[in-house]
């Protein structure tokens, strides 16, 4: 048997988002987007030696990413790997299954070529794939900046929870790729969403340095809403939101204010991810529960990925 190598790479989610290419190819972003990573959101992918090819889910993946991969492969001497992905939670719904699928990638071709690329040379090989996967090498908060470098924050919050709230698992009706496109080409609010996500940058990070939850929070939920006009004043517009979605992200400010902290997030998808500290999240699922939502995960942040290598 030849060499076995499993890589598992956690999600991330984005506090302060990405959104606009300045370049595609590699990527480069109008702004610099700061993410922490979701440890039990995980993707496990394999690498052996053959003839090869790419399942994700057991399926063949798409030709859309076979293309992906096979670019990052160019980098590589041969392509005689057999990749397996299996993502743990649902895929292409908003939940950055992209990142830690590309992720994945970039780490295992890396291990199984032993090619010994750094981290900001695996981010370049990530980005090939996706522009969020750079943002799901690294464990804690990474800053994706728009020289398209990586930069690590260190976590100070020991007990952060992301609650996942499923509300629907389909694919989403437009993939981020093209609608991003859409926003940069028509969006009159473009200009000025650069400008305020510098802002939100800043006051994140130094609420991150000074270990403030609700500081943080609140600029999340901040840039979050500005994602969403970036979205609502593009031609077309871009909604990914549901009725349901509405319903949730109207209770949280009034959960809020009965002192059941909490903060949403949205991005691609109709589903929000809740950040919280662990000891209210008891009462959040009880709140979720009882308003039926039902279908959630609930994740610890700021781990990083894992490699196994058996010879
Ligand atoms: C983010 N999203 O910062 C933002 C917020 C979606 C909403 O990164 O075209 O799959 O492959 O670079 O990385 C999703 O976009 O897009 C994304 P490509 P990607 O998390």
């Amino acid at each position: 048997m030849g060499k076995l190598i499993t890589v598992h790479t956690p999600s991330n989610i984005a506090l302060i988002k990405y959104w606009g290419k300045k370049q595609s190819d590699p990527i480069i972003p109008f702004t610099s987007s700061l993410s922490i990573t979701l440890s039990d959101l995980l993707t496990t992918t394999t690498f052996e030696e053959g003839t090869f090819f790419a399942e994700l889910n057991n399926h063949d993946a798409n030709q859309d990413d076979v293309k992906r991969i096979r670019t990052m492969l160019q980098h590589f001497p041969h392509d005689r790997v057999r990749i397996r992905s299996h993502n743990h939670f649902p895929t292409a719904a908003g939940l950055a299954s992209s990142a830690s699928g590309f992720a994945a990638l970039a780490l295992g071709l890396n291990a199984f070529f032993e090619a010994n690329l750094s981290t900001q040379e695996l981010a370049s090989l990530a980005r090939l794939g996706s522009g969020s996967a750079c943002r799901s090498l690294t464990p804690d908060f990474t800053i994706w900046n728009t020289t398209g470098m990586i930069e690590t924050l260190a976590n100070p919050f020991s007990d952060l929870r992301m609650i996942v709230v499923i509300i629907q698992e389909d694919k989403k009706p437009i993939s981020s790729r093209e609608a991003m496109k859409i926003s940069v080409a028509t969006s009159p609010y473009f200009e000025q969403w650069i400008r305020d996500s510098e802002f939100d940058l800043k006051a994140i990070k130094e609420a991150i340095k000074q270990q403030r939850f609700h500081d943080l929070g609140h600029i999340m939920e901040t840039n979050s809403d500005r994602l969403y006009k970036v979205m609502k004043t593009s031609n077309p517009i871009i909604d990914y939101r549901l009725p349901q979605t509405h319903q949730l992200l109207e209770v949280i400010p009034k959960f809020r204010e009965e002192g059941l902290m909490g903060y949403s997030t949205l991005d691609a998808g109709p589903n929000i991810k809740i950040l919280v500290e662990a000891h209210s999240v008891n009462e959040w699922i009880s709140k979720l529960e009882q308003l039926g939502f039902k279908n959630y995960i609930v994740s610890r942040v700021g781990g990083g990925p894992r490699i196994d290598i058996k010879e």
